[in-house]
This record gives C-alpha cells, sequence and structure tokens, in this order.
C-alpha cells in the first residue's frame, strides 16, 4: 500500500511510535510517506520504501501565529494527489485529525475519497484533547475520520468518558523492534558510571509535570539510605531545574546524571538494572517497554494502561500515584540480587509479547478493512 504518516517528529512517544511504524511498514514492502514539520528523530537512513516530505509554514507579519494546520492540510492534498495514496494515518488527535479532515474534504472536490486513520497517543486526549480550547474540534474530528484506533484499552475508555465518540475504536497496543532494543555488553560504560557496582536506576522522559519526576528522585533517595546506587535521567523538559535543585537539597547529586536527549537510549538500558515510570497519566508507557526489552524490570504507577503492559510482581511492580513509600520499598526488593535476575527474565519475556513482528500484522488488516470500507474514488 501507499500509505501517508503524519505525526510529531520530535523525541515524544507518539512520533517515535509513528515513525517505527513506518520503518516496518516501509520494510515489508509498503511505500511510507511522512508528512511532518522536520525529519523524524529515528528517520535518519535511506530506505527505498521510505519518502519524507516537509511541511512548509509561509509566515507573514499579519500572522500572529503561523497557520501550521492549513500548511499541513495543503501539503497532504499535495502529497496524496501526486503519490497517489490509498491511505493517510495521522499520529496524535491535535492538529493532525482535523488538517487530515480538511485535506480529505478538498480532496473530496477532486473525486478522490482518502480514507483516514487516526490514532490516539494520550495526551491528545487525557490533558490537551479535553480541554475546551480543543474540544469541539478534537471530537468532530475523531468522529469523522474513517479509522479510529488507541494505543490502550484504558486510552479507549478514556476516550469515550471524556468525549461523546460514535466512531467505533480499535485497539492497538504500541511495539517495539526487539532488534534494537536489547541487552547490549556495554560493561565499561557501567564500570564508568558505577565504579563500586552500585545499582543503576534509570528514568527516561520529556520531564513534564505529568512525569512526576520528583518522584523519581525521592525514591532514588529512598534507595540510596539502603544500598549504593547511582541514577540516570535521559530526556529534558520543564521540570528539569526543579530537579537538579531537589537532587541538591537531597545532597544526592554526585550520585546523579543528566545525560539529555540521547538518541541511543539502548545503550544507556542495557546497564541499566531499574526503571522506574510514577507518572501521573501514562496511556501506555512506551519507555518501560523499552527498558523491558533491554531486561530492565519497571516500577510504575498503577495509571492508564500501565497495568495492561506491566505484570504487577513479575516484571516489577504497579503502585498507587504518588505512593513513594511503595514504590522505593519494592525498588529494593527487585534490586536484592536475589530477586533481580528472575524480574529481568520477566520484563524481557513480556517485552516479546508486545514484538512488532505481532503487532505490524494489526495495523495492516485494520488498514485493509478501513480501505474497503471506505469509497476511494467518488464518481
Ligand atoms: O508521554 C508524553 O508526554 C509524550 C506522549 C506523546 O504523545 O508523544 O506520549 C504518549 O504516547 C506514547 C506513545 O503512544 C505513550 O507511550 C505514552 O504513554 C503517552 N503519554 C501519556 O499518556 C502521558
Amino acid at each position: 500500500m501507499k500509505i501517508g504518516i503524519v505525526c510529531y517528529p520530535t523525541f515524544g512517544g507518539s512520533g517515535v511510535v509513528a515513525t517505527e511504524l513506518g520503518i516496518a511498514l516501509a520494510k515489508k514492502g509498503h511505500k511510507i510517506h511522512f508528512i511532518t514539520y522536520s525529519q523524524p528523530t529515528r528517520l535518519d537512513f535511506f530506505n527505498e520504501n521510505l519518502f519524507y516530505h516537509e511541511v512548509d509554514i509561509r509566515t507573514y507579519p499579519l500572522f500572529q501565529y503561523p497557520p501550521y494546520e492549513l500548511a499541513l492540510a495543503s501539503t497532504m492534498v499535495n502529497v496524496i494527489q501526486y503519490e497517489d495514496l490509498d491511505l493517510l494515518h495521522v499520529h496524535y488527535a491535535i492538529p493532525h485529525a482535523s488538517a487530515a479532515y480538511m485535506a480529505k474534504q478538498i480532496l473530496k472536490t477532486e473525486g478522490r475519497d482518502i480514507p483516514v486513520i487516526t490514532t490516539l497517543h494520550g495526551t491528545d486526549i487525557t490533558l490537551v484533547g479535553k480541554d475546551a480550547s480543543y474540544e469541539p474540534v478534537v471530537t468532530f474530528s475523531i468522529n469523522a475520520s474513517d479509522g479510529v484506533t488507541a494505543v490502550s484499552q484504558d486510552l479507549k475508555e478514556d476516550t469515550y468518558k471524556h468525549f461523546k465518540v460514535t466512531q467505533d475504536i480499535e485497539v492497538i497496543p504500541n511495539f517495539i523492534d526487539l532488534q534494537r532494543f536489547k541487552k547490549q555488553k556495554k560493561d565499561h560504560f557501567k564500570t564508568a558510571i558505577c565504579p563500586e557496582d552500585e545499582k543503576l536506576i534509570v528514568h527516561t522522559s520529556n520531564f513534564r509535570k505529568v512525569k512526576r519526576v520528583e518522584d523519581v528522585v525521592r525514591i532514588f533517595h529512598n534507595i540510596r539510605k539502603k544500598i549504593k546506587a547511582k541514577l540516570l535521567f535521559v530526556g529534558d523538559g520543564p521540570e528539569r531545574n526543579n530537579i537538579e535543585t531537589l537532587c541538591r537539597e537531597l545532597d544526592i547529586s554526585d550520585d546523579v546524571r543528566f545525560l539529555g536527549k540521547l538518541e541511543a537510549v539502548e545503550e544507556v538500558l542495557s546497564v541499566a538494572d531499574l526503571f522506574l515510570m510514577p507518572s501521573e497519566k501514562e496511556s501506555f508507557g512506551l519507555a518501560a517497554l523499552e527498558a523491558m526489552a533491554c531486561e530492565v524490570p519497571v516500577i510504575s504507577s498503577n495509571t492508564g494502561g500501565l497495568p495492561e503492559l506491566m505484570i504487577d510482581g513479575k516484571t516489577g511492580f504497579v503502585c498507587n500515584v504518588g505512593d513513594v513509600a511503595a514504590m522505593s520499598k519494592k525498588a529494593l526488593y527487585i534490586l536484592d540480587d536475589n530477586h533481580l535476575p528472575t524480574f529481568k527474565a520477566h520484563a524481557l519475556k513480556r517485552a516479546h509479547d508486545f514484538d512488532v513482528k505481532n503487532i505490524l500484522p494489526l495495523y495492516e488488516k485494520y488498514y485493509i478493512d478501513v480501505v474497503k470500507r471506505t469509497r476511494k474514488v467518488i464518481v
């Protein structure tokens, strides 16, 4: 098939999932056209089936806000027409689903009905989307899509709870490329970070409030009272300064390192003993799955789709949001050398359930179903 993929090209989970999906589809022979405002982070190599179309946003002194959605819709129209796409798959409802609706209507006037699939990723529903400033457009554009998927059952239920959605929502969970995300031999890195064989704890995120990064610091502080440990932060974002201040106040800065927006996160995960994800809300928790694929057990909150990914007591533990005491106690249990190898093995085993090989066919089948039920050409 010839498929257009629209996403945020940055480090966020939705952009990662969209890019990895496009790459996996291209490897199976589909022609994949990415339409974004800059090159997606993980799209940094040549493949004959992968194409990239940059949205050109022209500004003008009159525009206090450049009209990105219009530029995006126009690029969609051009790519769909000139590349003769069979399907448009947009990731993250705002503003991709509404821009897709506009593109679809424009193309209808020219006799083409392009099927549009919207994948909901989480914050487009649970945070930003349900805000009154976006809600009517989000509701409308979800209902106007030809197909809608959500990355967890919880997100599907949240969508029905917060929006008057009449569409069926198909749950297709996120996935992982186990060729890339696997434990690599990085002993030199472990020795450099943990010269005294300390246990290594890792957190990766965009450091937004919703991630509760402060809980990560407090859990680590409790762990370190009992055993030798180091904490690595991967990523960056608005909470970074507060977190650094808290580390100083708790006098743990020497054991905490901020690595910034690392692309090769799997190298860090390869030497980690525990991953912390205490989020307020998490529709799926892709970063936790990446950790599990690298044989790292996870302590997470019990919010959103995390209980669908984690197996409590096996792949790690699932605790109430904000229960730092329980998370600290359970972290120490996992990090005990008598327990750690079993948790690591269970984490890897669970990650295999989300192997791209298992999930990709679900998308392909869904694409075919949606294309079949959408008339391609209006006569
Ligand atoms: O977590 C974020 O703030 C980024 C956000 C995004 O849209 O990129 O992530 C969401 O989508 C990911 C991919 O489907 C999910 O794994 C994350 O759980 C989800 N984040 C939230 O629900 C907060």
